[in-house]
């Protein structure tokens, strides 16, 4: 059998939208294999200061039951990118463009590669909109 190329790629996937779904799809079209790093409660708390809407449960299941995403675990810290590439043996690391540059090093372990945000949606946005009506 021809070797699977890995994707890997994190996110908190917050109250899960079109955007997130678009980045996932676009993800796995990279290589055959899709690992998701879904962030930690914890680690978004020391990051934002607040929790998600949906727990980490949630968050993970959600993501997981998706047709293109074949592996699923907890990101516990940002710092720990490295550890997580190696241990998946990941061959690309995928982000969205928003974190541009700030995953450059990851080069030394694997491609790396930025994809562009789907426009005018966000979780931040959507909670605005459900707060203000
Ligand atoms: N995304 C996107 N388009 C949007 C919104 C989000 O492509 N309109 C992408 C982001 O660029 C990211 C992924 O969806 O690659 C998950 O986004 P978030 O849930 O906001 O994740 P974030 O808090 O940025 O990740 O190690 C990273 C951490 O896990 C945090």
């Amino acid at each position: 059998m021809s070797y699977k190329r890995k994707v890997i790629t994190f996110g908190t996937f917050d109250v899960f939208h079109i955007g997130h779904i678009n980045i996932l799809e676009r993800a796995k079209a990279e290589g055959d294999y899709l690992i998701v790093g879904v962030s930690s409660d914890a680690l978004n708390f020391n990051k934002k200061q607040r929790y998600p809407i949906y727990p980490q449960d949630q968050r993970l299941k959600i993501v997981k039951s998706l047709k293109f995403v074949d592996y699923v675990f907890i990101e516990e810290s940002l710092e720990l990118k490295v550890e997580y590439i190696r241990q998946f043996s990941a061959d690309i690391l995928v982000m969205g463009d928003d974190w541009k540059g700030r995953f450059d090093d990851m080069e030394k372990y694997c491609e790396v590669i930025y994809l562009p945000r789907t426009p005018s949606i966000s979780t931040t946005e959507i909670i605005e909109v459900v707060k203000n009506n």
